[in-house]
């Protein structure tokens, strides 16, 4: 048996298909990266799902044959099949705003605290929940999230792999199966949610035509799908005592517990309970992330990333800080012109420049990471000696170190393909080549560069600034 395995990795700014060699060490080259994100076609946004699978077939072919083949993708979003397994229409991309009006309706029927109670998601609007409400429904007999649509579309196998299934909000969070008695309190047909699946476990070969058009076959397998759960099982600690912030186009930012926390200030707060691998429990909150960075650099064409940081680190700190969370920045459209708005709101005079506004935006997001990283020690009374903040985020040094001083916590930056190395790790422990996810992280952390932040200074200008905002 060989020792590489493909990861596909389908992030909200791009995807990739990437070959992990597991021979010698660990080593992870890209066979084929490709661009994500909305189209928005008749008002409505979408995902380019079949130019998605395109660029996936043609990162299969570039790896070249493998073990076994893993996907992950990010989480809520689905394609609906009808009876003869058909995709009925182009997925919803969950920036589309088809949900206003729907979380407030479902709290009014079934109750937000016995939502919370049963499923331990927090309330975002777009929650497969919401969406599939707001969806319709007639002909649709199957309901896969979009690295279970990409597995059928591979093997012909149909199934839900249960840590993205967590965050549909229609799954029981102790029990981990499907919360029927919740879907049919809805009106949702319980027969759309096919059978759930665990990572590690086996979905079936690559169709045959799909073969023949890569040129090799090989098994596929369920794995940690969430990306955020892939990136989390990758995280590069040795011990209980860390919080994460895996930082991509969202900052999820959390702790690792043994089962969930559902007190009534957890469901304040906003705090999320997704599964994570072995029955662990990502407890969790969003936090807005770089696509607030993403989409400044849309609205400056021909603008570089390394000279705007390079910028933004010479311009005045705390000039003007906004609430990354604030839900006018959800959508796509004009970021800047939405945080000087924001802070103008808030009585702030709003940046000048662009580097400006990129010193903004990352000492916001840093104010966002200080406020989940404490609420999540706090709320689920775990202590936290780092905070490891692994994906593309990784690479960004000013957000790292605002980060750290923001926390007032040591920061271990990397790797930034921690989801591809969460996602390759759990095929190569189903196939007997590591122990467990302690095995996982410790190899993760012997073969790959990590920088680390000390915090600086006393933390009271973080302080202060995050008083203006929370
Ligand atoms: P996703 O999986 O959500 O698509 P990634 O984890 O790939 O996101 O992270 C993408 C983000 O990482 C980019 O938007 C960018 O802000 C940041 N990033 C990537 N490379 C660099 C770099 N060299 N320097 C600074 N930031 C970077
Ligand atoms: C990150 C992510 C996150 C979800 C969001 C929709 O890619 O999966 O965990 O909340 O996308």
């Amino acid at each position: 048996m060989s020792r590489r395995f493909a990861a596909v990795d389908l992030g909200a700014s791009s995807g990739r298909v990437m070959v992990a060699d597991l021979s010698d060490g660990l080593r992870l080259t890209e066979a084929h990266r490709f661009p994500n994100g909305p189209v928005r076609v008749a008002g409505r946004l979408h995902w380019d799902i079949l130019g998605l699978y395109r660029e996936i077939l043609a990162g299969l072919g570039a790896a070249g044959p493998v073990s076994s083949v893993g996907v992950d993708a990010w989480a809520v979003d689905y394609g609906l099949l009808d009876e003869s397994g058909s995709l009925l229409g182009n997925p919803v991309h969950y920036r589309d705003d088809r949900t206003r009006g729907v979380p407030e309706q479902v709290a009014a029927t079934v109750g937000a605290a016995t939502l919370y109670e049963v499923s331990g998601l927090q309330v975002l609007p777009f929650n497969t929940i919401y969406q599939l409400l707001a969806d319709r429904l007639d002909q649709a007999a199957t309901m896969l999230l979009i690295p279970d649509l990409i597995g059928y579309w591979l093997t012909g196998e149909l199934g839900a792999e249960v840590t993205n299934a967590s965050t549909t909000g229609l799954l029981d969070v102790r029990t981990r199966s499907w919360a029927v008695p919740l879907i049919e309190r809805l009106g949702l047909p319980p027969e759309l949610f096919p059978p759930l699946r665990q990572p590690g476990e086996a979905l079936g070969g690559l169709r045959r035509d799909v073969a023949a058009e890569i040129g090799w076959s090989a098994p596929v397998r369920a794995v940690a799908s969430h990306d955020t759960a892939s990136a989390v099982a990758a995280v590069p600690a040795s011990g209980p005592a860390f919080a994460y912030i895996s930082c991509g186009t969202w900052s999820l930012a959390g702790v690792e517990l043994p089962g969930p926390v559902l007190t009534p200030e957890s469901r304040a707060a906003n705090f999320t309970n997704e599964a994570g691998v072995d029955g662990t429990v990502r407890y969790l909150r969003n936090v807005m992330g770089l696509w607030l960075l993403q989409e400044c650099l849309r609205a400056w064409p021909g603008s570089d990333l390394g000279d705007l940081l390079a910028a933004a680190a010479g311009e005045r700190p705390f000039a003007a800080v906004v609430d990354p969370d604030e839900p006018v920045f959800l959508p796509p459209g004009d970021m800047p012109a939405r945080i000087a708005a924001e802070c103008r709101r808030t009585g702030q005079r709003p940046p000048a420049s662009p580097a400006a506004y990129v010193r903004c935006v990352l000492e916001s997001l840093a104010l966002g990471h200080r406020l989940a990283v404490r609420q999540a020690m706090e709320l689920s009374g775990r202590e936290v000696e780092v905070v490891h903040l692994v994906g593309g985020g990784s690479r960004n040094e000013l957000l790292c170190q605002f980060t750290a001083d923001a926390c007032g916590l040591p920061v271990v930056a990397g790797p930034a393909e921690a989801t591809t190395f969460g996602n390759v790790l759990v095929q190569a422990r189903a196939a007997g080549l590591v122990s467990g996810v302690a095995e996982m992280r410790a190899l993760v952390a012997s073969s790959q560069p990590l920088r680390r932040y000390e915090p600086a200074g006393s933390g009271d200008a973080w302080a202060e600034a995050a008083s203006r905002l929370f």
